[in-house]
């Protein structure tokens, strides 16, 4: 009966932890992260995925100091090549719902790199969404 008692417990716990995240209405972000720089080449991309808050959102632009300009992409599939470009109304995400930036889809795109990105670093990038927050997350460079 003590055992169970200790059970309830520790669910109360982790239910009530689950619902103070939940109350937060700003979009959030998960494993910001991006790939090494190639030496033979000056862009990179950055990768992460967006939780939606309580209400919808559109990421609008993003910035990093390590870049010279930077861009919200969009990589597609046409004819059996890949392509990638811009998307100027910025990327949704909805109200509780999930968007990936990803390898092969929406990406912070990286146009020209000051210096080379390595493996092992974060670097900074500056979110900023059309309700008007601003997020910066440190992206971890990896080899993925
Ligand atoms: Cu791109």
């Amino acid at each position: 009966m003590r055992v169970f008692g200790a059970a309830i417990l520790v669910l109360a716990v982790a239910v009530g932890a689950v619902a103070c995240g939940g109350s937060d209405d700003a979009v959030s972000v998960d494993d910001p992260w991006g790939r090494p720089s190639p030496s033979s080449a000056d862009n990179a991309a950055f990768y992460m995925t967006l939780i939606g808050g309580s209400s919808d959102d559109v990421l609008t632009s993003a910035g990093s100091a390590r870049c010279t300009m930077t861009e919200l992409h969009e990589t597609s599939m046409t004819d059996g090549t890949m392509s990638m470009a811009p998307v100027p109304s910025g990327i949704a995400v909805p109200a509780n719902g999930t968007v990936k930036l990803e390898p092969g889809g929406y990406h912070v795109m990286c146009m020209g790199v000051k210096e080379p990105l390595s493996v092992g670093e974060s670097v900074d990038v500056e979110l900023t969404f059309s309700s008007g927050e601003t997020a910066t997350v440190s992206a971890e460079i990896r080899d993925e």
